[in-house]
């Protein structure tokens, strides 16, 4: 039988492309040089979407390919996938939950100390042969400090729940209040921000979540305020953010996402009191490797006709 045809918008990990090579005719719509020349010539024999998270894959991109059957993304957040686009088209659409929930918090709570206790720029000190000349500056607790959290899903939990080992006291903004949870519910995100030491970002991405973290809510959460951003570029806004980092409105940003990745704002480079990741929030060979068994088990289930493990749409 011949192999069924689908199309990657960028590279999977190494033992990723092996697997999906072996099962489909894989089409690599990153290395193509005429990226409309590529469509036309391939897109008709497309049938499944592999994508990333931040690719997504847009309603240009579903109607270039007449024949799409399904949209598998290897990430959780599908902000960047046309979801009305497939919808109305009958285009299904899978995301990787679950599996980086824990990677994901453990790097929200790896900014938060980085940040406060100034780890990089500790790390550079004694490198450079500073210790034992000039004292180390004293940094920031965060044992015990007030967090707020703007998001409160699954990775959301993943983070109170180390904050809370941290003996944090927690408090969340979110869509609707979660009564089972043992933490304060606050429907202001101002008063929110006003309220926390540390602020989280963990909310998806997308028009209803731009820019929520404002000037208002930097200023709101102040001189002595740490935030870290690990939802999506989008959430914050990135004018307001330079700003307040620039002129100490706020303290300092533990950042892993940004608009423009990967060439991100040059200005942040120049400032002392952000931390940068790279988008890698669930980047461990454990948790990847689980992203792309499931990525590939969404297609096989497609194809087989049978239900889908994690469907979004
Ligand atoms: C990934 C992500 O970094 O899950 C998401 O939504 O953004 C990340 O886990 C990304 O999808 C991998 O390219």
């Amino acid at each position: 039988m011949p192999k069924t045809d689908i199309l990657m918008t960028g590279a999977y990990p190494e033992w990723d492309m092996v697997d999906l090579e072996a099962k489909y005719r894989v089409h690599r719509l990153w290395e193509a040089v005429d990226r409309p020349g590529f469509l036309a010539n391939v897109g008709g024999r497309i049938r499944a979407i592999a994508t990333r998270g931040e690719l997504g894959a847009s309603a240009e991109l579903m109607r270039s390919l007449p024949n799409l059957e399904i949209v598998s993304c290897y990430g959780v957040g599908t902000d960047a996938i046309d979801l009305a686009h497939a919808r109305t088209h009958g285009i299904r659409v899978t995301n990787t939950p679950d599996v980086l929930t824990e990677d994901v918090a453990d790097i929200a709570l790896g900014l938060l100390l980085a940040t406060a206790r100034h780890i990089p720029q500790a790390d550079a000190f004694v490198r450079s042969g500073q210790w034992g000349k000039t004292p180390m500056p004293l940094v920031t607790r965060v044992a015990g400090k007030r967090l707020g959290l703007v998001g409160m899903g699954r990775i959301g939990r993943g983070i109170a729940r180390r904050a809370a080992a941290f003996g944090c006291e927690i408090s969340y903004f979110a869509r609707n209040a979660q009564p089972q949870l043992a933490y304060a519910f606050v429907p202001d995100l101002i008063a929110l921000a006003h309220w926390s030491e540390f602020l989280v970002v963990i909310v998806p991405g997308g028009e209803a979540t731009k820019n929520i973290i404002d000037a208002g809510v930097l200023k709101a959460l102040g001189s002595d305020g740490i935030l870290v951003n690990v939802s999506r570029g989008t959430t914050v806004d990135e004018e307001a953010l330079i700003a307040a980092l620039q002129d100490r409105t706020i303290k300092a940003a533990g950042l892993d996402v940004f608009l423009n990745e990967p060439k991100i704002d040059p200005r942040f480079l120049t400032l002392d009191n952000v931390v940068l990741q790279p988008h890698h929030g669930s980047g461990t060979v454990e948790t990847r490797k689980a992203m792309g068994q499931l990525v590939r088990d969404n297609l096989a289930a497609h194809f087989a006709g049978k239900s889908l493990p994690t469907p979004v749409v």
